[in-house]
């Protein structure tokens, strides 16, 4: 049976940690879908406005190979409405979000992937900034 697998992410200065993690969700199943925060969420969760928009973050995010549909996530609230409305089998976060999203088992898989060590973007924009 085709497994479809959802996951979540800003994805601002995409880089290689995205791109792992990209990788290793869409190897859990047949197709992958997705979310990316909307800048007005991003703004919310980390106090800053994402370096790239959010159609920017769609745009790369969306060409990558592994992934086969895109969208705006709005709200954190509104998880399980995307899960149940990409009927994913499968949610995957990353370890810093781990034990956050198990209220989800009752509709899907819930797997948190380790995260790449030594590299974020705040990280990034600081090494940009101090360049
Ligand atoms: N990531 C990773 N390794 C890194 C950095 C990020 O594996 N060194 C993963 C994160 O764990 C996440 C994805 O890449 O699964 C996207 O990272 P962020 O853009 O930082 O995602 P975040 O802002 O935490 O958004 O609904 C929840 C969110 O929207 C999560």
């Amino acid at each position: 049976m085709s497994r479809t697998v959802i996951t979540f992410g800003t994805f601002d200065v995409f880089h290689v940690g995205h791109l792992r993690m990209i990788e290793r969700a869409s190897e859990l199943g047949e197709r992958l879908v997705v979310g990316v925060s909307a800048d007005e969420l991003n703004r919310r969760k980390k106090d800053r406005d994402p370096v790239f928009s959010e159609a920017e973050r769609l745009a790369i995010v969306g060409a990558l190979k592994p992934v086969d549909e895109v969208f705006i996530e709005e709200s954190l609230e509104l998880k399980r409405d995307y899960i149940l409305k990409y009927s994913a089998d499968v949610l995957v976060m990353g370890d810093d979000w781990a034990g956050r999203f198990d209220e989800f088992n009752d509709v899907c898989e819930v797997v948190y992937l380790p995260r790449t060590p030594a590299i974020s973007t705040t990280a990034l924009i600081e090494k940009i900034a101090q360049a």
